[in-house]
């Protein structure tokens, strides 16, 4: 069977996954790779309603348990119904978030045990992880100027959290990374974009060689 590559892009918000998702996906289509781009929550009809759920801003809002357990069932259906068929197509999936979000929001952020989320991610997704793992660390008033810059009065019920929240969102990536060191490839994502892109192509450079 032919198997792709399975790319997330990983960090706080405004660390410029989208942007970078974006610019990876251009620089391996002109290698001439099948690419498809994604993101979490959401990537399939159903994990894409889930997602309304999750930032929604009515209601009481969800405990960090109910948000898990959501955030594990968009990632089933998306990983059951797009990224292991493109990946058995022979597509490079590039993926904005995925488990290591659900470990560093719910479990760093949130309090919940790093074992537990993996126990959700085994039953929902048979514990499927990324080839390479992108965490974009950037300086987080330069991630508040960015996202100041884009939505000057936005905020929905998962980003509009407090700072505290967010520095332990931040120091948890940054634990994952160290713990997993052959998955993680961590990211200067502070700079222009084509700087940062560049730095991202470095790290995939290992993943590309067999390719060429
Ligand atoms: N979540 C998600 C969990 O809690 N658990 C989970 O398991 C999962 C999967 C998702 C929320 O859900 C949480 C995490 C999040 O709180 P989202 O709307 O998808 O919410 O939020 P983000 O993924 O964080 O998306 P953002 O758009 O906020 O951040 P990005 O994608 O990192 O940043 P990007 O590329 O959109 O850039 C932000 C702005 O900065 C500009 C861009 O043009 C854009 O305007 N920019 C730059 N400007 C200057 N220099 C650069 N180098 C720039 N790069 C980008």
């Amino acid at each position: 069977m032919k198997t792709g590559r399975f790319i997330a892009l990983e960090g706080g918000e405004g660390a410029g996954k989208s942007t970078q998702s974006r610019l990876l996906a251009e620089a391996l289509r002109r290698q001439d790779l099948d690419v498809v781009t994604t993101r979490e929550p959401g990537g399939t009809p159903g994990a894409e309603a889930i997602r309304a759920l999750l930032l929604s801003t009515e209601g009481e809002g969800w405990h960090p348990r109910a948000e898990a357990l959501l955030f594990a069932a968009a990632r089933s259906d998306h990983v059951e119904r797009l990224i292991r068929p493109a990946l058995a197509a022979g597509q490079w999936v590039i993926c904005d978030r995925f488990l290591d979000s659900s470990r560093a929001y719910q479990g760093g952020g949130g309090g919940l045990e790093d074992a537990d989320i993996l126990t959700l991610h085994g039953i929902g997704s048979q514990g499927l992880l990324p080839d390479l793992t992108l965490l974009l660390e950037v300086a987080p008033e330069i991630a508040a100027a960015r996202l100041a810059a884009r939505d000057p009065d936005g905020s929905d019920r998962i980003g509009g959290r407090e700072t505290s929240y967010h520095a332990r969102v931040t120091a948890a990536f940054a634990r994952l990374a160290e713990a997993e060191p052959a998955r993680f490839a961590r990211i200067d994502s502070n700079g222009e974009r084509d700087a940062i892109h560049g730095r991202i192509m470095d790290a995939l450079a290992p993943l590309l060689e067999p390719t060429r």
